[in-house]
């Protein structure tokens, strides 16, 4: 029986994946060839696309017309998710190696559109440079008091989960699947890392709500993951430690993993915070955080599991007097000296940057500290701290330059090739009716999902795959307004926020819109140390907190002076005197200005281009838009009021052009 393509409920929009989309394939035929539950999937999709645009699909050769398109399996060497294309005598062939190929091999061909179906292509192999492709939801399932249902979420509530329940909407669910599994995604969690009581029980007399999820994701290649708190043995078990070496401990996670495979066969493992910003962790029992991490490898290891430790960890409750103390250090510090003593089936998932997700940071030294351990990139399409989704910042560019980066320098490995535990992005998607509140941040999620695939491939290419995907009868005009909203909008972003890598500046607590000073006297860690004579916090080994001798030999020594360091992150590793001068020969004060001047006058335009779009956008998607762009320039106005006047007057010192008055 094929699987039906799920039907979006009235008003939801289809994203990437519009029914136009499909014509190409709809309108010819199509042979497919195999079985097994992935290839009912893909001939749902066939089908429906044959049913609505005129085609047919035959099982199997079937008699005397030749075809289209075949799509088969085979027994190529590509592993589970590979897949080969070829086009040769007026046939289009796709034959995957494993049993999910065909379902990725199918969506390349929609992503080809009419070109699927022209000339002639030699084969081509085609798999995933990374195997695990995951996004972390964190969706409470019971509204947190402060964070409402999802936690740094900005598209409504959660597709999962409401009121402290399984929401039980299918068709949504696997609509979600569908969107997923054409962007390349395999894996998800669906509970927020902070995991507070209710959704403790997920692990354990909930499991059956979990399991729901799971049986709709899985036509679509996804494997659930679930986030658990390192207390559980204490909290649903009643133990009287959670001592990752004490044996009723482990005896407990045991079955617990047992009975959560029993369940869903195909589960993939746990996601874990622990000691992490009032999470419960291995410190307490004074035990290492390998230790913890393998206890719970070790229950998962009989069923395949993986247990995603993060590498999220860090004393929240500094004193912000004392200068030795430097956040950036603390995850390196934790783990590097741990390299190689995790369990095979044990991920250390580390935030692509040392501090939380800002607009511009370094990347995490973690990430090439430790080669004898699966280290797994994190990333945040949910955009916390870089503009809510009420702003565009399409961030394609900066996962890129991430996954480029290479941590030995020249000629070392690129990051994207050596993150043997995947890639991870925390979700951006809610109930939203565009999924994503902007209907734009739909490109970060498809980015990030084509990026986790191939992590060298160029970010603009995906932009412009996603927009004919989403737009496919776009005229020229919309393409390239579509490109130039979204191809620089991170840049411009970056000009009207904190300036040169210093970060954060943000309102505490929800981190959305400036307050310059607002994490400056707390204890979380995050300052900019700007005083009348400069600004930047000193992270050199010489004179500062050491921080940028955690890098290997050549990005330490970079890093390492104010003469070598990028000027994008000069003032994350410096403390420089306003005057200093920028490779780009101006000060660090008028370079402040000038850019949060410029990042405006880029936002103003953006909200032009963007109204120039009307009639070419389907009018709720742009009136969403334009009230979200409305939204951008108000805020992108109060950053550079904030940002300037706050400057000007540490300081002192007149803006050239003379735009800055007391
Ligand atoms: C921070 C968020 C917080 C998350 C935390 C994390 O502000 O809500 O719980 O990251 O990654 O960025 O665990």
């Amino acid at each position: 029986m094929p699987l039906s393509v799920p039907t979006l409920p009235e008003g939801i929009d289809p994203a990437w994946l519009p029914p136009d989309a499909f014509r190409p394939l709809g309108e010819r035929r199509t042979s497919i060839r195999g079985s097994g539950p992935f290839v009912e999937t893909v001939h749902g999709e066939v089908a429906e696309a044959c049913e609505q645009f005129g085609g047919e699909v035959v099982r199997g050769a079937g008699t005397g017309t030749s075809h289209d398109l075949v799509l088969c399996q085979g027994d190529d060497d590509l592993g589970d998710e590979g897949f080969t294309y070829e086009r040769a005598d007026g046939t289009t062939t796709v034959t995957a190696s494993g049993r999910r190929g065909l379902l990725y091999g199918l969506f390349h061909v929609v992503r080809l559109g009419e070109k699927a179906f022209r000339g002639a292509c030699p084969r081509e192999a085609h798999r995933p440079a990374v195997a695990l492709r995951m996004l972390d939801h964190w969706d409470n399932v019971a509204v947190h008091p402060v964070m409402g249902q999802v936690e740094r979420g900005y598209a409504g509530g959660s597709l999962f989960w409401r009121d402290g329940r399984s929401r039980g909407e299918w068709q949504r669910v696997r609509a979600y699947g569908r969107l997923l599994a054409a962007c390349g995604i395999n894996a998800v969690s669906v509970n927020n890392v902070n995991v507070h009581e209710t959704e403790a029980h997920l692990l354990t007399d909930r499991i059956g709500e979990v399991a729901g999820i799971a049986g709709v994701l899985r036509p679509y290649g996804i494997r659930t993951h679930l986030s658990v708190t390192f207390a559980a043995p204490v909290v649903l078990g009643g133990l009287p430690t959670a001592d990752p070496l004490d044996e009723a401990v482990r005896a407990w996670w045991a079955e617990a993993a047992a009975r959560v495979y029993a369940a869903i066969p195909d589960f993939g493992g746990f996601v874990v915070k622990a000691d992490s910003e009032g999470q419960p962790g291995p410190f307490t029992y004074g035990r290492s955080h390998a230790d913890g991490a393998n206890m719970l490898a070790a229950a998962l290891a009989p069923h395949g599991g993986t247990v995603h430790w993060r590498a999220f960890v860090y004393d929240h409750h500094q004193d912000w007097r004392d200068r030795t103390t430097d956040r950036a250090r603390a995850a390196y510090d934790h783990f590097a000296p741990l390299d190689g003593e995790f369990a095979d089936n044990a991920v250390l998932q580390v935030k692509h940057g040392p501090m939380d997700f800002q607009v511009r940071e370094p990347v995490s030294p973690v990430l090439g500290a430790m080669p004898r351990t699966r280290l797994a990139v994190e990333v945040q399409a949910t955009q916390e701290y870089t503009g809510q989704q009420r702003h565009v910042c399409w961030l394609g560019p900066m996962w890129s330059e991430v996954l480029r980066f290479r941590p030995e320098g020249e000629g070392g490995v690129a990051v994207g090739e050596s993150a043997r535990g995947g890639l991870v992005a925390v979700s951006n998607v809610g109930d939203d009716p565009f999924w994503t509140g902007h209907p734009l941040a739909q490109a970060n999620l498809y980015t990030f999902g084509r990026l986790a695939w191939q992590p060298v491939a160029d970010p603009h290419r995906i932009l412009d795959e996603w927009i004919a995907l989403s737009f496919p009868s776009a005229p020229q005009r919309l393409a390239t307004g579509l490109r130039t909203l979204l191809h620089g909008s991170w840049r411009t972003y970056e000009k009207y926020t904190a300036p040169l890598g210093v970060g954060f500046m943000v309102q505490p607590g929800h981190h959305y819109g400036p307050s310059v000073d607002g994490y400056e006297y707390s204890p979380w860690g995050t300052y900019h140390f700007a005083d009348r004579d400069g600004v930047g916090v000193d992270r050199s080994a010489a004179t500062g907190t050491g921080y940028a001798a955690q890098y290997a030999k050549p990005w330490a020594e970079v890093y390492e002076s104010p003469a070598t360091c990028p000027d994008e992150l000069l003032l994350f590793f410096h403390h420089v005197p306003y005057g200093h001068v920028l490779h780009s020969g101006k000060t660090v004060i008028q370079h402040i200005y000038d850019t949060h001047f410029e990042g405006v006058a880029e936002a103003e335009e953006a909200r032009r281009v963007w109204a120039g779009l009307a009639g070419l956008v389907d009018p709720a998607r742009h009136a969403r838009g334009a009230e979200r762009y409305e939204e951008q320039l108000r805020s992108a106005r109060e950053w550079r009021d904030q940002i300037n006047s706050y400057f000007f007057r540490k300081s002192g010192v007149p803006d050239e052009r003379g735009r800055l008055i007391h």
